[in-house]
């Protein structure tokens, strides 16, 4: 109900709405107002309450709740419902429960922070309070199991897509799904699947995005392999103000005249913490909105396409172990299903389906 509420004051932008207005419209008392009013303002947002004139809104986004995160987002699937933790082991973990029984396609778990963040093969992700994003997406393609690697490689371009778009910085990709600013790691992706034999029960999209670490924040050991998108921009993130055409898209519910008004109260938060990863977060859901229908309706060969621009593998020397040799040689190109193509020093053209590569100038391999 108070979302309901809030989103009556922001649609009213810098106009008052009375207690009574609001009580009659969902039937509540004045004083039922007033609690959720009250509760409103404990989660961050100010409200004004004037004598006569009644309730409005002096700053009215970014906080991290399912409602900033859902309030007119427009996407299809990802995102269609949004659960939000302050604290949870693994939003992958919790994810995958809610899949197993039987939630909707887009479900989507954030959380403020992760204490067993997971990365893929039993590794894991630094996931401290407040400075990351950390959700995973529902997923259920009708796809047969071969064929879902490239939902690897989509999830990557979106990622890439989002955090340009919401803050302006341009990283890469390194196969098959590292996200990369300056040859440290600013985002990992872990894909999980529950299928059978012909079929795909659900995936569990994950997305892991460093936002305001500094470099004292990160463990020694990564602490000259990861970066966040704070540190990537120099200690000021370049965001962009939502809402704005660009990211909401035509026809949204933001772009109707009530929801324009607002526009003061997304500038004024829109650069600090919570309302910059709030705006990345959209920005990611749409985006992995948009790439995972192009995927459904075919297209794509202009998602692998993409995937090569953004890519910061191919043409470099790789080096990778594979049954238990040692091999290096140069990447040339990612297969329809995801596979990277090697030309080792042997001469011999390798194919690695899943695994690890380094790739020189990247995490300290210098060659
Ligand atoms: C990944 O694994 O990169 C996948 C990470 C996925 C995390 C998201 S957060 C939301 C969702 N819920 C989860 O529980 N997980 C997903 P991998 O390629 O295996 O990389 C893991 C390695 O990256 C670790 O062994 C470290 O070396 C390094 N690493 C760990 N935390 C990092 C961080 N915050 N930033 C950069 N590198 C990190």
């Amino acid at each position: 109900m108070r979302y309901e509420i809030l989103k009556l004051l922001k649609e009213a932008g810098s106009d008052y709405v009375t207690g009574v207005d609001i009580g009659t419209r969902f039937g509540i008392s004045r004083s039922a107002v007033w609690k959720h009013i009250n509760e409103l303002r404990s989660e961050g947002y100010e409200i004004e309450s004037a004598p006569n004139l009644g309730y409005r809104l002096l700053s009215g986004s970014g906080r991290l709740n399912p409602f900033e995160i859902m309030n007119g987002l427009g996407t299809r699937t990802a995102g269609c419902e949004v659960v939000w933790f302050d604290e949870i082991t693994s939003t992958n973990t919790h994810a995958a429960k809610l899949a197993a029984e039987g939630c909707s396609e887009g479900m989507t778990v954030v959380a403020g922070m992760q204490t067993h963040g997971k990365g893929r093969l039993g590794r894991s992700w630094e996931s401290p309070g407040g400075k990351g994003i950390y959700l995973s997406v529902v997923l259920r393609p009708p796809m047969a199991p071969p064929e879902t690697p490239v939902l690897t490689l989509a999830a990557a371009v979106a990622t890439v897509r989002a955090i340009y778009a919401a803050t302006g910085i341009r990283t890469g990709i390194k196969w098959p799904n590292d996200i990369i600013f300056n040859g440290r790691k600013i985002s990992g992706i872990l894909l999980e699947m529950n299928s059978e034999a012909d079929r795909v029960n659900y995936i569990i999209l994950g997305i892991g995005i460093n936002y305001s670490q500094t470099e004292e924040d990160f463990p020694p050991e990564l602490r000259d392999r990861a970066v966040s998108v704070l540190s990537a921009s120099g200690g000021r993130i370049p965001g962009r103000a939502e809402p704005d055409g660009r990211e909401n898209g035509p026809g949204g519910p933001e772009n109707t005249p009530g929801a324009r008004k607002n526009t003061q109260y997304a500038q004024k938060n829109s650069y600090d913490g919570d309302a910059g990863r709030l705006s990345l977060i959209r920005t990611l859901l749409r985006e992995i909105d948009n790439i995972y229908h192009d995927i459904l309706s075919g297209k794509t060969g202009e998602i692998l396409d993409e995937w090569r621009r953004f890519s910061v593998t191919l043409g470099k020397e790789v080096r990778f172990s594979l049954r238990n040799a040692e091999y290096t040689g140069k990447a040339v190109d990612i297969t329809e299903n995801g596979s990277l193509l090697v030309d080792c020093s042997d001469g011999v053209r390798r194919e690695l389906l899943s695994g690890e590569i380094s790739v020189r100038g990247i995490f300290g391999y210098a060659g």
